[in-house]
């Protein structure tokens, strides 16, 4: 400090006062704002070291506001509320301040420039029913098709759920879509009440095990993949579970063409969607009805598209397990008397049984297998021999000529025959490939075996195409 002259005159009385302005002096206002209410909940709403503000929701969207409080620069202020009357839980709070950019979470910092602060809690009401859609595909230890999610079961994302009563808007009160865990939250609206069906709209290519109620006490129904209950005012749900897994998939129709007396076969898969047994059963109807049309259904057990020696024949039931895949051959013999564009439908249907949250449930997947004697879908095939009669350890040499005769392209052209009677295979040949015709894979049997001998011809024949496979045989001696 510098005194002048006058100051520093002896006898003179110099007084120093020490001023301290409050440094960023302001204030704090606390408002509660309600919104959809449920009449008469109220709070108390506080702030550290200030005097708290009481509200009640006289009516459903009632605003209380506080008196403006003194604040300084640098007070931390935490701000929250506590439910006097009514449930926190059927609320969402939303904190906002205006005045100041100082507001973390509930925590407010006084800034140097904040003069004028008002703080704003609303509240919204909401009825929330929570819960989860989950495969139930006994995944990690779980126990399949019980309607409970246990072991590594998981959620599927995605998927809707709607609350319906007659009296909302189009009767639905709200709807909600599962989360990548599978969880939902659906906000129903602030005044309803009675009784909701709560239905889930299983995504495609699943079915309904079960349902879980939670804590609704209501009841769930399969048919209609729907929860019955009372909804109480004021009141949230939780644990409301729907239970789905994968339909089964059966695989798939089959068209060839053969010629009397051969044998032709059609790969079918049925993939699992979850736990149960699957049953096959063959059916057929030929035109004209010709005898000696008969089929049986081998399971490939390793997928080849071949009948193995080790494969048989499936006669029973098979236990399948969720994502299984079973392989299967229909073989359908050709009668030798057969004659040109005979036909024969196969149908295979594959039922399967499960008990799905302890009630037995059955469905039914079918798909057909035609095979048209000498040609079909537009293909001709005309065969001949190399000599009318042989002797007995002579070869002899039979060409299959094929022929679009339709007007349209042919994919995927398979020919099927086999070894006449009394014959040895010798060999085989897809001849030369018309254009278009990319690939020909021969199986035949062994070198003096017998059995099917097959074309799968790669590629498209257009129409009026044509080619001729051939194979050799020696007559048995
Ligand atoms: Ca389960
Ligand atoms: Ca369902
Ligand atoms: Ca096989």
């Amino acid at each position: 400090m510098t005194l002048d002259a006058l100051a520093t005159t002896a006898g003179n009385t110099v007084v120093c006062t020490f001023t301290n302005a409050l440094a960023g002096a302001a204030t704090l206002t606390l408002r509660k704002q309600w919104q959809g209410a449920n009449l008469n909940d109220a709070v108390s709403l506080t702030a550290t070291g200030l005097s708290s503000l009481s509200s009640v929701a006289s009516s459903v969207n009632e605003l209380t506001i506080g008196t403006a409080q003194a604040v300084s620069a640098g007070s931390t202020i935490t701000i929250a509320e506590t439910y006097t009357v009514g449930q926190s839980g059927n609320y969402t709070p939303v904190l906002a301040c205006s005045g100041t950019s100082g507001l973390s979470g509930n925590v407010l910092t006084v800034g140097a420039l904040d003069t004028t602060i008002v703080c704003t809690l609303t509240n919204t009401y909401s009825h929330s029913i929570t819960g989860r859609v989950f495969k139930d595909d006994g995944a990690g230890g779980g126990i399949a098709n019980n309607g409970i999610q246990d072991g590594a079961e998981t959620g599927i994302a995605g998927v809707t759920v709607t609350a319906t009563q007659a009296g909302c808007a189009s009767s639905v009160c709200g709807t909600a879509i599962t989360d990548g865990g599978g969880n939902y939250v659906l906000t129903l609206p602030a005044d309803l009440s009675g009784v909701i069906g709560l239905t889930e709209s299983n995504l495609s290519g699943y079915l309904s095990t079960g349902g879980q109620v939670g804590n609704t006490a209501g009841t769930y129904l399969r048919s209609t993949d729907t929860t019955t209950f009372s909804v109480a005012a004021g009141a949230s749900y939780s644990g409301v579970n729907f239970a789905d897994v994968p339909d089964n998939q059966f695989l798939t129709d089959g068209a060839q063409s053969a010629m009397p007396g051969s044998v032709v076969f059609y790969p079918h898969s049925f993939i699992a969607g979850t736990s149960g047994t699957v049953s096959f059963a063959l059916g057929k109807v030929s035109s004209p009805a010709v005898s000696g049309w008969s089929e049986v259904l081998y399971l490939d057990a390793n997928c080849n598209a071949q009948i193995d020696a080790s494969e048989s024949v499936i006669s029973s039931s098979l236990v399948v397990t969720a994502g299984q895949t079973l392989c299967l051959l229909a073989k359908e013999f050709v009668p030798a008397q057969a004659p040109t564009d005979a036909q024969n439908a196969l149908t295979l249907t594959a039922t399967f049984n499960s008990s799905f949250s302890s009630a037995a449930v059955s469905y039914s997947y079918v798909h057909h297998d035609i095979t048209t004697v000498g040609h079909g879908a537009g293909l001709t095939l005309v065969k001949t021999a190399s000599a009318a009669t042989v002797l007995p350890g002579a070869n002899i040499s039979y060409v299959v000529a094929y022929t679009n005769n339709s007007s349209g392209l042919l994919s995927n052209v398979v020919i099927n025959d086999m070894t006449p009677a009394y014959t040895l295979f010798q060999s085989a040949s897809c001849g030369v490939l018309p254009l278009n015709l990319s690939a020909c894979l021969i199986t035949a049997p062994a070198v003096n075996g017998t059995g099917s001998i097959i074309y799968t011809i790669t590629g498209t024949l257009v129409p009026g195409g044509s080619g001729a496979v051939s194979f050799t045989v020696k007559v048995q001696p």
